[in-house]
């Protein structure tokens, strides 16, 4: 019998666990005195199509880099890995990037029927990972886990068979989106998952012009505006809220202190919305804020002194000239 295809899926459709969390996240979020919300709610389904939309704005060249740099380098990468390794993907998304790692993998020594190549690629989307699971079970035995990333790899981590090393993905400068303190904790969590031999191949957009990083998180065509704005139509479609979206507007701002850009939601106007299922009644001032994501932008050298000081040892990196953005693979020590 082959694995059921979401063997450690949460229970979905009409859960009332997952919307309770969800009100429960707004609630105090929008409590804040900077009133907030978590990014991960940003990707709900129409969120993730505005995010596929935005990879493919001139402006954000960051994807297009990660591509770049882990198609020109698969082989590379392949080679510094053990040979018997099995590849967990945090945030996998489609898995369109890590198809060029598990390519390499595969290739190098080609694996029998008797070995193939394990690939776990967690994601909280259900849909990400059954295009995952249906365009890369060609490359991989693919093991879908719909998780956290934390719980993910816990679960991934209990499959690990005698001799075999993980090579654990972290592109597409997700770790941005942590607080910096908040990205050490969770890759000291990590490491705690891991043995030593091990891998964590860790995508980081660096800091360049703020004119350039800016345009990047405010394009002219107004889609990550709308990538933006949607979390509002979520909470109105999830929760019952009556949001007017047009009284909202899209800000990318760039925190020289905190080397982040930062997205809000700014109101244009004195307004209060109600959120029945958070039991919410809440206002707002002209101009003021919701702030819903960080995206943090490193420097090389603090990249390498992440890995020293979560328990691994900082290997090699590669680095996209045309938007500044470095993968590292991080072995662990
Ligand atoms: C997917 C988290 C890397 O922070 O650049 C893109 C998300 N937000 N445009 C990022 C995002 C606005 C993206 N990450």
């Amino acid at each position: 019998m082959s694995t059921p295809a979401f063997a450690w899926s949460k229970s979905k459709a009409g859960d009332s666990a997952v919307t309770r969390e969800f009100a429960c996240d707004v609630r105090m979020g929008l409590a804040k005195s900077q009133k907030e919300l978590h990014s991960k709610y940003l990707y709900d389904e129409l969120g993730s199509s505005l995010f596929e939309a935005i990879t493919h704005l001139p402006e954000y060249g960051l994807t297009r880099a990660d591509e770049r740099l882990l198609r020109r380098h698969a082989e590379d990468i392949a080679a510094l890995l053990p040979s018997r390794v099995a590849v967990i993907d945090l945030g996998s998304g489609v898995g369109q990037k890590t198809r060029h790692i598990l390519r390499a993998l595969r290739g190098s020594p080609p694996r029998s029927a008797a070995t193939p190549l394990r690939y776990y690629p967690i994601d909280v989307s259900a849909d990400a990972l059954a295009r995952c699971e249906r365009d890369l079970s060609e490359v991989a035995e693919v093991h879908p886990i719909e998780q956290s990333y934390l719980d993910g790899m816990a679960c991934a981590a209990a499959e690990r068979q005698p001799g075999e090393a993980f090579l654990v993905m972290f592109i597409g400068s997700t770790i941005g989106n942590f607080e910096r303190k908040c990205a050490l904790e969770f890759l000291r969590d990590l490491r705690r998952s891991l043995v030593p031999g091990d891998a964590l191949l860790v995508g980081a957009d660096l800091v360049k012009e703020p004119d350039r990083m800016l345009d990047a998180y405010d394009d002219p065509a107004g889609v990550t505006g709308a990538f933006n704005l949607n979390l509002l139509g979520r909470i109105n479609r999830e929760l019952g809220a009556d949001f007017r979206l047009r009284q909202f507007e899209h800000e990318a701002r760039w925190n020289e202190q905190q080397r982040r850009i930062e997205m809000h939601l700014r109101s244009r106007v004195n307004q209060t919305v109600s959120i029945p299922e958070a039991d919410l009644t809440v206002s707002f001032q002209a101009g003021e804020s919701i702030w819903t994501e960080s995206s943090h932008k490193f420097q090389i050298a603090e990249l390498d002194a992440m890995a020293e000081l979560t328990g691994f040892q900082a290997a090699t990196r590669w680095i996209d000239e045309e938007w500044p953005f470095a993968n590292s693979l991080w072995i662990v020590s």
